[in-house]
């Protein structure tokens, strides 16, 4: 059993009960570390207050409203973070977004907003986060992001957010050589197709699903729970050599040719 109590962890991308974030929470919290919830929007305090209740974190854990793109609630939510708990061990990045139009279109008609915004919420936001929890990381810790299979191979649609993810890897490796020398790792987990709000949508998702099932060497899709279970072995002592790494949690998908 991984054991972190006394452990405090910050959580971004929780939306709802099916979100990764929410399963990585969950295995955090039943491992007993203390959450922090950054949920995206002001309105939905509400929901955040009841996804802290259901993780068994009332009373203990907090959540804050902080939309990544916005450096001064960034800096608002980890103040915050320091007058409640003084110290941050894991940092938990699960967050992505790119306009409706630019995983529709043909990837040739990616425009400079969208491209801009894609990379903004879902690479730079990592920088920023590091930058504000590395400070409370004194005792070194872990930071983890989520990427996808679509920033190596290309899959129809997933467009603008394939070269964000292939941003957001390259900066997994330059954060890890640049927190390395505080204890601070690093990594991404490329979890394989779920049906998240985030999936929800994106037109042939099915198909994606499909694709698995037949051709992964698993022969079915991942589930949540075990992006969570991968989630909280990289954030535990157990990983303490593991750093700048891409773990796929794909049932096998990326090694297949055909
Ligand atoms: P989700 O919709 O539950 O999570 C995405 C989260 O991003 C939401 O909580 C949303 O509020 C948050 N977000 C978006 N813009 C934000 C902003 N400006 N500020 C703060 N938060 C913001 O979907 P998910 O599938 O759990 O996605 C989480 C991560 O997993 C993403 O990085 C996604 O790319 C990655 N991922 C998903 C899959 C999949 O198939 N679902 C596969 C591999 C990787
Ligand atoms: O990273 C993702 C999706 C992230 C995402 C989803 C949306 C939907 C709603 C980013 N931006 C938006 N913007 C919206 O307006 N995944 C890994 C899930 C996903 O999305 C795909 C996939 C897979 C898998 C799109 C096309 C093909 C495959």
């Amino acid at each position: 059993m991984i054991d972190m109590k006394g452990k405090v962890a910050v959580v971004f991308g929780l939306a709802n009960k099916r979100s990764i974030a929410y399963s990585i929470a969950q295995k955090l919290a039943e491992a007993g570390a203390t959450l922090v919830l950054g949920y995206q929007l002001e309105r939905l305090q509400r929901e955040a207050e009841q996804l802290l209740e259901d993780l068994g974190q009332t009373g203990t854990g907090r959540a804050f409203a902080c939309d990544v793109a916005h450096d001064e609630q960034i800096d608002a939510l980890f103040a915050q973070v320091e007058q409640s708990f003084g110290k941050i061990d894991v940092l938990v990045h699960s967050v992505a977004f790119a306009p409706a139009d630019e995983i529709k279109n043909d990837f040739l008609l990616t425009s400079r907003d969208g491209f801009r915004i894609a990379h903004d919420v879902s690479v730079y936001s990592l920088i920023a986060l590091a930058r504000a929890a590395a400070p409370l990381m004194s005792d070194g810790g872990s930071i983890l992001t989520l990427t996808y299979y679509g920033s190596d191979k290309v899959f129809p649609n997933y467009n603008v957010m394939g070269v964000a993810k292939a941003a957001l890897e390259a900066t997994v490796r330059y954060l890890a050589a640049s927190l390395g020398p505080r204890k601070i790792r690093v990594n991404a987990i490329s979890a394989g197709p779920i049906k998240t709000l985030a999936a929800r949508g994106i037109g042939d998702f099915s198909k994606i699903l499909d694709a698995v099932t037949s051709r992964a060497p698993l022969h079915r899709n991942v589930e949540q729970n075990e992006v969570g279970n991968t989630a909280l072995f990289l954030s535990s002592p157990l990983a303490s050599g593991i750093t700048g790494e891409v773990t796929f949690v794909d049932c096998g998908f990326n090694i297949t040719g055909i």
